[in-house]
């Protein structure tokens, strides 16, 4: 067990801002993640034209099962019913306001990452929400246990204390995302180990990525969620309109592009 691990004589906002990363042992039931693991991958099976262009050729395995990005914008389909009542949910909710204080949500995705898919290199999420003055935070849910075999998320606590560093390449045969950050000096990576049901909230300058599920049989199934504080004036242009946690829309002004790598530097949208 990791020292991410929430204990239960530890307050969660404390165990955030020593370690920008908590993992919290079964906020969902048994009953809650087979509704949504069903629902996701009977939706992807039948039709997967929801699913996100990340450019993968035709024989990724990524090209059949493509993760979902903000399908809770997809009220007729039973995915984006439930991304929408998960995203604000008050188990969840409740949790990110206690951390972030009045909240925002801004972005839902599933990924499905099937046996033998590519992960996502080290990153920061708040390069691509560019939420500003605030950061953004993570709440990412196991649809399936996961684990180093299947290509869990990896997170480096500690580095939520860092600046958004502006990424280098990354290696295209490990992950389907192009770019990469490093690790804060003296700070190392963690490989989580999940149950289905469990939760890791995340800080948006907390370095984090998986590697390629290199099961040939498990999927690693996650749905996830960013959210940003209220007290946010600005984000990028795709994660609008926010959501308070009633439900309504807001727009706040849009994030000028570039962050720390300067004008011109351009990220794909949803990350
Ligand atoms: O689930 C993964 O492998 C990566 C997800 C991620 O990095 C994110 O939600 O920001």
């Amino acid at each position: 067990m990791s020292h991410i691990l929430l204990e239960p004589d530890v307050e969660l906002a404390d165990a955030y801002r020593d370690n920008g990363v908590v993992h919290v042992r079964g906020l969902l039931t048994a009953d809650e993640i087979e509704t949504i693991k069903v629902a996701f991958t009977e939706q992807v099976e039948l039709d997967n034209s929801i699913g996100h262009n990340d450019g993968v050729p035709d024989d990724d395995p990524l090209a059949r099962y493509p993760r979902f990005v903000q399908p809770h914008r997809r009220p007729e389909l039973e995915v984006g019913r439930l991304s929408r009542h998960w995203m604000l949910e008050p188990r969840i909710m409740q949790r990110v306001q206690q951390l972030l204080g009045p909240t925002f949500a801004a972005q839902s995705m599933f990924y499905f990452k099937p046996p033998t898919a590519r992960g996502q290199a080290l990153h920061q999420d708040n390069l691509f929400l560019r939420a500003h003055p605030e950061t953004c935070l993570a709440a990412w849910i196991a649809v399936d246990d996961c684990d180093a075999e299947n290509g869990g998320l990896k997170v480096v606590p500690g580095s939520h204390v860092y600046d958004l560093e502006c990424p280098e390449p990354a290696d295209e045969s490990e992950s389907f995302s192009s770019v990469q950050v490093s690790i804060p000096p003296g700070l190392s990576t963690v490989q989580t180990e999940m149950r289905a049901g469990d939760v890791l909230f995340f800080h948006g300058s907390t370095v984090h990525g998986s590697l390629p599920n290199s099961s040939e049989t498990r999927f690693r199934r996650s749905l996830i969620f960013h959210y940003v504080p209220q007290a946010s004036v600005e984000i990028a242009t795709f994660y609008q309109p926010l959501l308070t946690p009633a439900g309504d829309e807001v727009w706040i002004d849009e994030s000028a592009a570039g962050g720390p790598c300067g004008t011109g530097w351009e990220l794909p949208e949803g990350h």
